[in-house]
């Protein structure tokens, strides 16, 4: 046994003697035993130390130049690692050169330490950065891709009820932001932990970072929630829920008193004033349907109930101009299973014939005795100020239906087959609802825009045509994109309308912002 004085001793000698040889004292080589042997790593030694080289026994953090025969970078840098695990030293210095062994023959062959060139470094995969938990999300919705289903419904469901809020209220700015968080929320792949997950996404407004910030820490927002239970709010939904009721109306219901389509009924003064008055006539008779199927139009329509409409529509459409294309929009589109009326746009390959179409489908539909209401536009513009009026910013000039469908029905609520004789459509003979459908016609030139415009979502539509105006310099609408000197830039398929704005293509079920 080496007596303790001796060993204390021994090594401090052995380094100094070395030091005594050393000529180049900044550089401290080590080489990686792994793959080279320990033969030739012996030999090598002694070949640097004969020439003046400072060659380390042992990996340590004095080391400046790591060695290696026949290793990758990521393995040299792994073997470091290993080395570090129980030392202090865990992580390895950035200024650490790993190298292949031709850097340590040539410099041995030069007589001194050659400065590191690229072709001595070993190629290591890049570092995975600390922000690797961080998402980029792009700031405008029509560049980002948002499933119907997500990981942060939690947030976007209080987010929106703010935004449904501010729509009340006459906000637009206000309700645009919330809206606009919760589509940044909606584009995420995975759920929100704490507010450190959000920093770097973009459209964030402080108030939408405050009312996240509570649902994460209490699970709830106070201002959420007391705007969900406000008297206001309750019945400002319930009066723009009745058909045809804009929010101008019903906040001048709400002034007056009044909270509920029951309400419109009972006390009357509304719908009589209307009847006296002869213009307003069918404003009144509009409210009445409103409030009659007030029901039938809340309850959200399946998919099935769109196919069996679907299935009608198209009976309608070729019966009056056959050959024609019609196509089921909005949000069942997007892959939706339920929604709140049903969209469709229709056309045909021959351009203008599909001119004055609408007034053939319709009177087909009444004379089967399948609509309750409807109101063909030539124009939108020419809608009354509270009927069933979109907001300016989507309006388009295609000719239009708004309509309630009579659905027949089974008595269990399943859909009626189409044609379906016989005993069982007598028994369902009284068994129908309401539904609300939109139909369209478009010439077939414009039909790429119009099933664009049509497929939505809302705040989709909206970003697409903020970003064609402020990153394009180019007008979009349901009918064309202009640019400048407004020449019209033909498109025949939704891909090439993403092409002409120099955006990647999104899917319409990825376009639920
Ligand atoms: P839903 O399931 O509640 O029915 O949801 P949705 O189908 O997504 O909404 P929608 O209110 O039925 O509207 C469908 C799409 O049509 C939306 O993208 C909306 O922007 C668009 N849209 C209108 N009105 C008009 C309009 O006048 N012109 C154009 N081009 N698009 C319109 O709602
Ligand atoms: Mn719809």
């Amino acid at each position: 046994m080496v007596p303790l004085k001796r060993r204390k001793i021994t090594k401090p000698q052995a380094t100094d003697q070395h030091s005594k040889i050393c000529k180049f004292n900044d550089v401290a080589v080590f080489i990686i035993e792994r793959k080279m042997g320990a033969s030739r790593k012996s030999f090598l030694m002694q070949l640097g130390r004969s020439k003046g080289f400072k060659m380390e026994e042992h990996y340590s953090p004095c080391v400046t130049h790591v060695v290696s025969e026949n290793n990758t970078g990521d393995e040299v840098q792994t073997w470091i690692t290993n080395q570090a695990v129980g030392n202090d030293d865990k992580s390895f210095s950035s200024s650490l050169h790993l190298l292949d062994i031709s850097w340590l023959t040539d410099s041995i062959a030069a007589g001194c330490p050659l400065p590191v060139q690229d072709k001595h470094k070993l190629k290591t995969s890049p570092k995975p950065s600390a922000d690797v938990s961080v998402i980029t999300v792009k700031s405008y919705a029509c560049q980002r891709r948002s499933p119907l289903k997500h990981h942060n419904i939690f947030l976007t469901e209080p987010l929106e009820i703010l935004a449904e809020n501010a729509e009340f209220m006459e906000n637009e700015g206000r309700s645009i932001a919330f809206r606009r968080s919760a589509s940044v929320l909606k584009a995420l792949p995975r759920a929100v932990r704490e507010m450190d997950d959000l920093k770097d996404l973009p459209c964030l407004g402080e108030h939408s970072l405050r009312v996240i910030k509570e649902i994460l820490e209490d699970g709830a927002s106070r201002e959420v929630e007391s705007t969900r239970l406000s008297e206001q709010f309750r019945a400002m939904k319930a009066l723009t829920g009745v058909f045809g009721v804009g929010v101008k109306s019903a906040d001048r219901w709400f002034r007056e008193g009044l909270r509920s389509p029951a309400d419109l009924l009972r006390t009357g003064q509304n719908l009589n004033r209307a009847q006296q008055a002869d213009q307003n006539n069918k404003e009144s008779s509009l409210l009445l349907l409103g409030v009659r199927y007030y029901d039938d139009l809340n309850r959200p329509v399946t998919k099935n109930e769109a196919l069996a409409i679907s299935d009608i529509v198209e009976r309608a459409v070729n019966a009056v101009l056959p050959g024609a294309i019609i196509t089921l929009a909005g949000g069942f589109r997007r892959g939706k299973e339920d929604g709140h009326d049903v969209d469709f746009l229709i056309t045909h390959p021959e351009e203008g014939t599909e001119e004055g179409l609408m007034p053939k489908v319709v009177s087909w539909l009444e004379d089967q005795g399948l609509l309750l209401y409807q109101k063909t536009t030539r124009n939108s513009y020419l809608e009354s100020k509270d009927g069933p009026a979109r907001p300016p910013h989507n309006m388009d000039r295609f000719e239009r239906c708004f309509s309630i469908f009579k659905l027949q029905q089974t008595r269990e609520g399943s859909v009626l087959p189409a044609g379906a004789g016989g005993v069982m459509e007598q028994r369902a003979e009284e068994c129908w609802r309401a539904v609300r459908v939109d139909l369209v016609v478009s010439p077939y030139s414009q039909f790429a825009y119009a099933t664009l415009g049509w497929t939505g979502s809302k705040l989709f539509e909206r970003e697409l045509r903020r970003w064609a105006g402020q990153e394009r310099g180019v007008s979009l609408s349901s009918h064309t994109i202009y640019d400048s000197k407004r020449c019209y830039l033909p498109a025949s398929s939704e891909e090439e309308i993403f092409a002409h704005l120099g955006l990647e293509y999104i899917a319409p079920g990825e376009r639920n912002a």
